[in-house]
């Protein structure tokens, strides 16, 4: 248990919290108040720990990690917390004794959901691996104001509601006003002489006020509380109608309304890149207050600014954060009147950069118009960085203008943001060992064998605190019951299960659990959805968000195809099987859309078709998000992870199935390979071309899906079926564009991009293999009780000590509390 908890005081404060904000007694709070209550009785424990660890930090003189990044995909705090402070037990009571349950207080939480996708979502695994592993670091994001949209489906349609998380206020959050910033946009850059040298000042600006909100990250039972701070944006002077003329008034107005719009709202775009100038704006906005504020915390303790980068280091969570490079060189040129090589030597050495993708449609280019019309002072700084680079080109590739084309961070146009984030830092890192190869030798070769010592590898992974020990509570006790419980701060300790994995009783025990898991489910689909399931049936998922790469059109298209085989023989012999799909679309993603419109349309038709016994259950999960993934991930059979080789980075769900003992069926990319590695190619269920396949057929510009669809009956006749209205009788035309997306080369991209057909025999016929392996229930058992024994390594505590010791060189700090402070 914590040192700072105490059941009698946090039962008290729980009253005391009840009758305070909302003035009433306890047996009259609203569950939505009893959250409330509780939430801020855990906060006052946490507070003091909180300010402890930063007292600590500072008296250790720690160097620091800035996590910069766009999305904070959270997940619910409250459940996690009071596990961190190691209080559950303790908690559960006083809530008994309350008359509250636990899991319906936490349901009460909103889900702050300040990102998309994989790329929030490890971002937030990385603060709770961070603080567990006593590293002092600060996650630096922004406040939206409107996080991921709400998914409602209506008609089989997904519609987006705003995501309003904030209405009753966040109890977790601490508004940091003494650290209020200012951060300018626009106007022009004066050139002034002053002492022999040239200055430059930015004129005629708008401003915004930047103030921190601070959420503690707690550690897992060490007392070590690491902050979140994400920005809010306000205007820099409050409205007002007196004194002013009509130019401060037009001002004015416009400050308010840049200040309201910039932190509105999330851009729900994954792997895209929209290019919109607002975009631009929150990017420069929380990296300008990061970065600012993280040099006023070192010039606090420290004299000489030269000397930043021994106690700060800024990892980049992809391209979006770049900005930070140039504004680092502002505040060093302009500010402390660095010299060029002065300011360039500490800026590449506090930098470096993660890359997550290597789809061209999400590299970031911003139009030199919009860029130095926002960003004045920081295009100028831009240009330089540019000119001397290439200088450097062509310095070590004497008239090679290929490398420049290729590498120039100022083209075409263009700014171009990785090309900026790889020459502005020391590290460029891939997400999975297979990324990174495809990095080094294929998108980003030049700059590989230009400057090779910054490129590495740091494979992904996932907090086994949240995505076991909260998310699957039974699992996780049976797992502490076979072998104890230091799995929980050291995974790879997890293999001792492996001796257990053909033992019948232990065997049939894990199975029991995941029949629970499965009952767990169904309920929530039940009661979310409507539809009933069967926990008997194979779990077979796929949750993430709605790509074309990622293929959630060539499951259900399978879906699809084996439906028509029941349709031929009733009798057929397979074992009941419930395709589960959970997946936000982008708002503007057309086919996206349409293809989660196709998954619930051929849900309707096969869940209401008699004939088949059930044997079939299609189910779209309504508004997938962290909460209801950590329910998702327990009860999963089958975890379905087919993206086209090559184009997933690494992939995080992939590991959270693992770790919950469901088996991989998928493709060999992203971090797949690392899973099929560790578990044993015998224990998961792989198919589909290689991305060596893949690159071949995209260099040769395609292949030709025609002969396929010529060929394969089957094939062709799941096709007819988008067509001829079988699943949109009132609309027969309704699914042409997908159609046409795998077949139509009159089109003005290839046909079938994302090699559907091509992959299609070998992923029915693996899905066939699933079929034919859960029927042997020892075998099953044996292997996802291997796939969880196995899923050691894909701890994002590794991932982040191998940052630590790679990368960001930062020491562990110890906090000690004294009881009941
Ligand atoms: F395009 N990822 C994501 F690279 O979730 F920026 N959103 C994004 O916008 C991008 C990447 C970006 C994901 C990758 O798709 C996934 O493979 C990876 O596991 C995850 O980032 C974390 O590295």
């Amino acid at each position: 248990m914590s040192m700072g908890f105490d059941k009698e005081t946090f039962k008290k404060s729980v009253i005391y919290n009840v009758k305070n904000v909302f003035r009433k007694t306890i047996d009259e709070a609203t569950p939505e108040q009893a959250f409330q209550a509780v939430a801020y009785a855990v906060k006052d424990v946490i507070i003091d720990e909180w300010i402890a660890t930063h007292k600590e930090y500072e008296k250790q003189d720690a160097k620091t990690l800035y996590y910069l990044s766009m999305e904070f995909l959270m997940g619910r705090a409250l459940g996690n917390n009071i596990i961190n402070i190691m209080a559950l037990p303790e908690v559960k009571e006083v809530l008994d004794e309350l008359g509250f349950d636990l899991n319906a207080i936490e349901d009460q939480e909103p889900d702050p959901a300040l990102g998309n996708g994989g790329l929030g979502r490890l971002a937030a695994c990385f603060l709770d691996s961070l603080a567990t592993l006593g590293y002092p670091a600060y996650g630096c994001g922004i406040r939206y104001r409107y996080g991921m949209f709400k998914q409602k489906i209506e008609n089989g349609y997904q519609m987006e509601v705003p995501d309003d998380w904030l209405k009753n206020g966040y109890p977790f959050e601490v508004r940091r006003a003494e650290y209020a910033t200012e951060v300018k946009f626009g106007g022009y850059v004066r050139t002034v002489w002053e002492n022999g040298r040239e200055h430059f000042v930015q004129e005629g600006y708008q401003s915004v006020r930047a103030v921190p909100y601070d959420m503690p990250i707690v550690g897992y039972g060490n007392n070590v509380v690491n902050t979140l701070r994400i920005w809010d944006a306000e205007a820099i002077n409050t409205f007002s109608l007196d004194s002013f003329d009509k130019g401060d008034y037009q001002k004015a107005v416009e400050q308010e309304n840049l200040a309201k719009t910039i932190v509105e709202v999330l851009y729900p775009n994954d792997n895209h890149y929209a290019g919109k100038e607002l975009r631009l704006k929150q990017q420069y906005f929380f990296i300008s207050a990061s970065v600012q504020r993280a040099v006023k915390k070192y010039m606090e303790k420290h004299e000489d600014i030269h000397k930043f980068f021994e106690k700060t280091v800024f990892q980049l969570n992809d391209t979006h954060p770049t900005v930070a490079v140039p504004e680092l060189m502002r505040i060093l040129l302009d500010e402390f009147n660095l010299t060029w090589d002065e300011a360039w030597a500490v800026t590449t050495k506090t930098c470096a950069y993660t890359n997550h993708t290597i789809m061209s449609e999400a590299l970031e280019k911003w139009p030199i118009e919009l860029f130095s019309r926002l960003l004045p002072r920081i295009y100028q700084i831009v240009e330089e960085i540019n000119r001397r680079f290439v200088e450097q080109i062509q310095q070590m590739y004497p008239g090679n203008q290929d490398k420049i084309r290729k590498m120039a961070i100022i083209y075409d146009g263009q700014v171009r943001m990785a090309n900026l984030a790889i020459v502005g830092g020391f590290s460029v890192n891939g997400v999975a060992r297979l990324h990174t190869e495809i990095l080094k030798k294929e998108e980003l070769r030049d700059f590989y064998e230009m400057m090779p010592q910054k490129f590495n590898n740091k494979t992904n992974g996932i907090t086994q605190r949240r995505f076991l020990l909260h998310g699957n509570p039974l699992l996780a006790e049976w797992v502490t019951g076979k072998i104890g419980s230091e799995w929980i701060t050291n995974l790879p300790h997890i293999h001792r299960l492996a001796v257990y994995a053909d033992d019948p009783k232990c065997q049939q025990e894990f199975m029991d659990i995941k029949y629970q898991n499965k009952v767990r489910l169904a309920k929530y689909i039940k009661e979310h959805n409507g539809i009933d399931v069967d926990p008997r049936s194979i779990f077979d998922v796929q949750v993430k968000r709605l790509h074309e790469y990622k293929r959630q059109l060539m499951n259900i298209l399978h879906v699809i195809y084996l439906y028509n085989q029941l349709k031929d023989n009733p009798n057929l012999d397979m074992v009941p099987r419930t395709f589960i799909f959970g997946a936000k679309a982008a708002a503007g993603y057309k086919r996206a859309k349409l293809t989660i419109k196709l998954i619930n349309s051929v849900a309707d038709v096969i869940n209401n078709d008699k004939s088949i016994d059930g044997k079939i259950k299609v189910v779209f999960i309504e508004d997938y998000k962290v909460s209801n993934a950590e329910i998702i991930f327990a009860a999963a059979d089958v975890s379905e992870q087919i993206s086209t080789a090559s184009k997933e980075a690494s992939g995080t769900g992939n590991m959270k199935f693992m770790l919950n003992g469901a088996l991989t069926l998928g493709t060999m990319d992203g971090a797949n390979v690392e899973i099929v590695e560790e578990v044993g190619a015998e224990n998961a269920f792989i198919f589909g071309m290689t991305s060596d396949e893949v690159i071949g057929y995209e260099n040769k510009g395609g292949y030709n899906p025609m002969e396929i669809f010529n060929n394969n009956y089957q094939i062709r006749r799941v096709l007819m079926q988008l067509i001829n209205g079988y699943f949109a009788p009132q609309d027969p035309e309704l699914f042409r564009d997908i159609y046409n997306s795998l077949l139509n080369t009159q089109s003005s991209d290839r046909a079938d991009t994302y090699f559907i057909l091509k992959d299609f025999p070998s992923y029915a016929e693996a899905q066939q293999k699933v079929d034919q392996a859960y029927r042997n229930e020892t075998w099953w058992a044996k292997a996802a009780i291997l796939n969880v024994a196995c899923s050691g390594k894909f701890t994002s505590d590794r991932t982040i000590e191998e940052y630590v010791n790679d990368i960001w060189h930062l020491e562990k700090v110890k906090v000690e509390i004294e009881a009941n402070q």
